[in-house]
């Protein structure tokens, strides 16, 4: 899953995607057409930014900056869009343009989230945070046991999707790393990643370029790939089936051969 932040303000790869003020089509276009040609099956569009402390954006701002991307992507490239957002509205008109897939920092909780998506009929991904909003996640983290509490809000969050008419088979999971968490609770997570697959749905990890890498290795945002490699081949081995990141084509080949080497002890050549 590559991904496109259209937001002034994307702390991972600048405001690249930008120009006076507005989503730059041209740029935005050519940015996802070259992580498909990398080998993205997905794209993540998002227009609002979840970093630590980012300022919130309007529902009007959200549409504007993520509805012309999609129209552009859908109809130049054949590629599955997925909508990076918590609010219900995005998911309507989405949908409505043809995204492919809803992916929620948010979980749905956000008012009119559940009932929206339901809607859409669209697959959706339940991320775990730890705090309410990106704004207040980081202040200060705190768990008893990490892994058994991000199953329990993901659990929760299934049973709550299902209540609103969201089946199982159209969910993923994803535990979040850098939402809620410090360094220690996010190397801890991706040790034992592999207790989430109980829960018996895909899973989606994202790390690509995250203050976790930052922080164990000390490196800037534009130094963090080879970390980022390593947290993939990781995340793969433990079972995600989704890695969401900025540098598809070393990711691509980066799990290509860790698929390779964990299909040989299958005895099935990859
Ligand atoms: C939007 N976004 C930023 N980081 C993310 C992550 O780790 N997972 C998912 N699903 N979305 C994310």
């Amino acid at each position: 899953m590559g991904i496109l932040n259209v937001t002034p303000d994307s702390f991972s790869d600048g405001n690249t995607l930008y120009q006076a003020g507005q989503p730059a089509g041209d740029k935005v276009l050519e940015r996802a057409a070259r992580m498909v040609a990398e080998g993205a099956t997905i794209l993540d569009l998002g227009g609002e930014s979840t970093r630590p402390g980012a300022t919130a954006v309007s529902v009007q701002q959200e549409l504007d900056r993520v509805l012309p991307a999609l129209e552009l992507i859908q109809r130049e490239l054949d590629v599955v869009v997925s909508i990076d957002s918590s609010t219900a509205q995005v998911f309507s008109e989405a949908a409505k343009l043809g995204a492919g897939m809803l992916n929620d920092v948010r979980a749905l909780g956000r008012d009119g989230a559940l009932v929206a998506a339901a809607a859409t009929g669209l697959p959706v991904c339940l991320m775990h945070m730890q705090g309410n909003t990106p704004a207040d996640m980081q202040l200060s983290p705190h768990y008893e046991d990490i892994v058994a509490e991000v199953g329990d809000f993901l659990r929760q969050r299934v049973l709550a999707c299902e209540q609103a008419g969201i089946s199982r088979d159209r969910l993923l999971l994803d535990p979040g790393f850098g939402f809620g968490k410090t360094l220690e609770h996010n190397l801890r997570l991706l040790n034992q990643m592999q207790r989430l697959q109980l829960l018996g749905l895909p899973l989606l990890v994202g790390t690509s370029r995250k203050s976790m890498i930052g922080q164990a290795l000390d490196r800037p945002v534009d130094q963090r790939l080879a970390g980022g490699l390593a947290t993939a081949v990781m995340a793969v081995q433990k079972g995600a089936k989704i890695i969401r990141v900025h540098d598809v084509a070393a990711t691509v080949d980066a799990v290509r051969m860790t698929e390779a080497v964990m299909m040989e002890s299958k005895g099935v050549e990859a």
